[in-house]
């Protein structure tokens, strides 16, 4: 009966209309939202599918991140709030392009291939969107998709990703993570955060007054509810929140849009030497930035993040006396300036990985803590269970020094104003502050501990990027043959020059990053290598 209906709606409210196939790739589907009516119905059956292996609530996030307003996409959220296992990235694909009348044969082959016995099992799904016109509608899909395959929809409304999975991983561990509630959401980051900042509001040459742009997205419309936490503690002051189907997301604005093209974003006053931040369009992606009295504009980009957190949490390790292994996550992204400072000043060990968030995520919790940061801004701090366990228990031992037991609640506040469950703008932006709170510093002392290698970023298009291959986390070419003696070659003539070239995995795109001494010599080289790859 259930199969009855799983396919006469699949029929009847969403065909598929579109004939080209897609691939679930490390953003999930993304694509024009105009394409994603039967994608989306379709994800919703895979969640129940896939919450029935886990036995465990599983996540659907919409959304399109820094994409144009007119795009839209859908990941899936595992239940401790990773993307979704590599495995089932097939199964996704598979059922996104099958056919109508062959939609029922996928099903069955995932209920045969995965052993699904407990196919009357309700299992929750938690749906949230980002602030795209089109998400309404495209959520109602995958709600249609949840009740057909006989799942229960907890709709969350408008959320950013970050607090989607917060959602996930607080049900999946039975509120041991915290409540699954915005309220709940909040209510931990701000107390955590009020916590640690104490009475002192200042301290040093830091202020505690904020820019924030919220890139007209879902970033806006939430930090509005911790601006009226914080009151007082932290005083953000909020631009880019534009109503809803304005066409601004994103536009101009953003932490994509800063970062990719190192300028100061519209719609922020322009006054030297203040604190600005920016979010994407989904509100998990965080970068700093300021104008100086020239009007120059200054980046602190997921690199400079990454070094902040990683120093500091080796500082108040270190003040705890703790023995607990550091480690911070990169990509072939981080500025090499970035990877020098960390391992030789900080001595702090540095991995590095592929591009995507799986791949850091994987990493670092390999670490008792682990950081990981993509250059764009995407990234957090992971804690062993073991690892928590140890501080909250050091914490009740009577023989620490003031000072020990000091920076031990520290800790202990810190990992609650963090959300390890992935990469959070809101979250990682609080820990900013705390931290530039507890070493009194502005943005310029931050900015001051190394200086980034000029860098760039090249899109190439060409006839089939899936001919060029990877390996050593993508920072060499294994095919087509030769290309990588070719780009050493040219590589060898700049001072200080990396290069490294990569199939994108979101479009349909070769990228080229350089890196070199000057600017002039970085342009040169990007322009050099990509001649070659074209
Ligand atoms: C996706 C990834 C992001 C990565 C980007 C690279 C997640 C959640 N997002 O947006 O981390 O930086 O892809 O795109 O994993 P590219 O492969 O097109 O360069
Ligand atoms: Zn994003």
């Amino acid at each position: 009966n259930r199969c009855r209906t799983v396919y006469a709606f699949a029929r009847e409210m969403y065909p598929k209309t579109v004939k080209g196939d897609i691939a679930y790739g490390t953003a999930g589907f993304r694509t024009r939202a105009i394409d994603l009516d039967y994608v989306m119905y379709r994800m919703g059956l895979l969640a129940v599918l896939r919450a029935r292996v886990k036995r465990a609530v599983i996540g659907v996030m919409i959304t399109a991140s820094h994409n144009p307003e007119p795009d839209n996409g859908v990941k899936l959220v595992d239940p401790m709030g990773e993307m979704l296992e590599q495995s089932w990235e097939k199964w996704a694909t598979k059922i996104a392009n099958v056919t109508d009348d062959k939609l029922e044969h996928v099903i069955n082959d995932i209920i045969k291939e995965c052993g699904i016995e407990n196919m009357n099992d309700r299992p929750e799904i938690v749906v949230g969107k980002d602030t795209r016109p089109s998400s309404p509608s495209l959520a109602k899909a995958v709600i249609d998709g949840v009740l057909a395959m006989g799942g229960k929809p907890i709709d969350y409304g408008i959320v950013t990703t970050p607090q989607l999975h917060y959602f996930v991983v607080c049900k999946n561990t039975h509120r041991a993570y915290g409540e699954p509630t915005e309220e709940g959401y909040y209510r931990k980051l701000i107390t955590a955060f009020k916590k640690v900042r104490g009475n002192e509001f200042n301290n040093g040459n830091y202020t505690n007054s904020i820019m924030y742009d919220g890139a007209n997205g879902v970033g806006a419309k939430k930090v509005k509810y911790l601006k009226e936490g914080l009151a007082g503690s932290l005083n953000i002051a909020m631009y880019n929140d534009e109503i809803i189907g304005s066409g601004k997301l994103n536009y101009l604005c953003g932490a994509d849009f800063v970062k990719s093209q190192q300028k100061f974003p519209t719609g922020l006053p322009q006054t030297p030497n203040l604190r600005c931040c920016s979010v994407d369009g989904d509100a998990d992606r965080l970068v700093y930035y300021y104008l100086d009295e020239n009007k120059k504009f200054h980046l602190m980009d997921g690199d400079k993040i990454a070094t902040l957190i990683a120093g500091y949490l080796k500082e108040i390790l270190e003040k705890t006396g703790l023995k607990l292994n550091l480690g911070l996550v990169q990509t072939a992204y981080a500025n090499g300036a970035s990877t020098d400072y960390i391992t030789k000043e900080l001595k702090v060990p540095v991995a590095c990985v592929a591009t995507g968030v799986k791949h850091l995520h994987h990493k670092a919790v390999e670490y008792d803590i682990g950081v990981y940061f993509e250059a764009n801004g995407h990234g957090t701090v992971v804690f062993k269970q073991s690892a928590k366990d140890k501080i909250k228990n050091t914490y009740q031992t009577n023989n620490l020094s003031p000072e020990q037991k000091d920076a031990t609640l520290r800790l202990i506040n810190i990992i609650d104003i963090i959300n390890e469950t992935v990469g959070d703008a809101i979250s990682d932006m609080l820990l900013v502050e705390t931290i530039l709170h507890d070493k009194g510093w502005d943005i310029r002392q931050w900015e001051a501990a190394y200086t980034d290698l000029p860098n760039k970023l090249l899109k190439v298009t060409v006839q089939d990027r899936t001919v060029v291959t990877t390996t050593d986390a993508e920072r060499k070419c294994v095919t087509p043959k030769g290309l990588q003696e070719e780009i050493d070659r040219i590589v060898s003539k700049y001072p200080k020059g990396r290069c490294f070239v990569r199939p994108s995995g979101t479009e349909d795109v070769l990228r080229v990053y350089t890196e070199a001494a000057t600017k002039e010599e970085c342009d040169k080289l990007g322009i050099e290598v990509a001649k070659v790859v074209y």
